[in-house]
């Protein structure tokens, strides 16, 4: 495992490709501390290293690296790789081919935002393999983090913006108070859009998937497998995707859509839209309310019949497709409570 932490604006996505022309360097079997013709200051520390001709690593462990110039840096410590790959990179001219190695484990990757006042700057992360906790500490910055492989922890913690990416595994990613843009991608994720009316972009990516947003009108997106979307507080657009999905909206006056598969779906407070289609499969609405200003939304053009069936007002729209209106007698339904066909 290493400890990662970057500092004022470190671009873990750019800022090594530079110039790796060494001015100045000194080796020692535990350590090398290079300068850069562009005036980079990098300290390798490490067990038994040799050094080639050209001062790059050639062999032994490297355990940490500071990488500093001037205000943005990184260090890395608590690390255990060939320093041989180091030492590719390097006559590679880009140090980032030696990320993926460094950080293959499980990690602690924590941004530093810059101290009041507060500065606009991005930092880019990547927690590459292993089951990573990337942390976002400080302000006035965004973040932008992708997780990589494996069951990773993101928390964005700064007040900015961010650009969260969840990558393989089953992850779980927080944001931040102000805009999120999350995607969870591969495997169960959980998504919580953290505090503050930051109106989200929330997507589960492939996989069952738990996403749950507070305050504002975000935008959750299931995507593929069985999610469960929480819309919370403020008019929220939610939709399943495909598979069996389970969507509360919230109060606020949402728009829910089960998308393909066998849907649950309750509105919440408010004045609701719950759309369908004519490959909606089985859909369940569970707190239908005309006099909430409820409304079923059908795409243009859409053929359908609506009964009784026992307790509940059934829409049929063909195709072995329904939309249920659990607990509503048709004949309370009139005026505009079905729209759009
Ligand atoms: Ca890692």
């Amino acid at each position: 495992m290493a400890t990662i932490d970057l500092f004022n604006g470190f671009d873990m996505g750019a800022a090594i490709s530079a110039d790796l022309s060494r001015a100045t360097e000194t080796t020692s079997p535990t350590s090398e501390v290079l300068t850069f013709q562009s005036g980079t200051r990098m300290t390798i520390t490490g067990i038994n290293l040799t050094h080639a001709i050209d001062g790059a690593p050639a062999s032994g462990t490297v355990t940490g690296i500071d990488l500093a110039s001037g205000d943005p840096h990184m260090v890395i410590s608590g690390s255990s790789i060939d320093a041989s790959l180091v030492g590719l990179a390097f006559q590679e001219g880009d140090f980032n081919q030696a990320l993926p190695s460094l950080l293959a484990g499980d990690d602690v990757i924590t941004v530093r935002g810059t101290a009041p006042p507060a500065v606009d700057t991005t930092f880019t992360a990547q927690g590459w393999g292993g089951n990573d906790l990337m942390v976002g500490a400080g302000d006035g910055s965004r973040i932008n983090f992708d997780g990589g492989s494996g069951d990773d922890t993101l928390q964005a913690g700064l007040s900015g913006d961010t650009y969260l990416r969840g990558g393989d595994g089953d992850d779980s990613i927080v944001g931040g108070v102000e805009f999120d843009d999350i995607n969870g991608n591969k495997g169960n994720d959980t998504i919580d859009a953290g505090a503050g009316p930051g109106n989200d972009w929330l997507v589960g990516g492939q996989g069952d998937d738990l996403i749950t947003a507070h305050a504002g009108k975000n935008l959750l997106y299931g995507n593929l497998g069985n999610d469960t979307l929480h819309g919370g507080n403020g008019g929220d657009v939610l939709r399943g995707g495909q598979g069996d999905d389970v969507i509360v909206g919230g109060s606020g006056n949402d728009f829910v859509s089960g998308d393909r598969g066998n849907d649950t779906e309750t509105g919440g407070a408010g004045a609701d839209t719950f759309h369908t289609s004519q490959d909606a499969g089985i859909d369940r609405v569970l707190d239908f309310h005309i006099s909430e200003g409820d409304q079923v939304l059908l795409d243009p053009g859409t053929t359908f019949h609506v009964s009784q069936v026992g307790a509940d007002t059934v829409i049929d729209l063909g195709n072995g497709n329904e939309m249920i209106l659990v607990g509503v007698q048709m004949s309370t339904l009139t005026g505009n409570w079905i729209v759009g066909a």
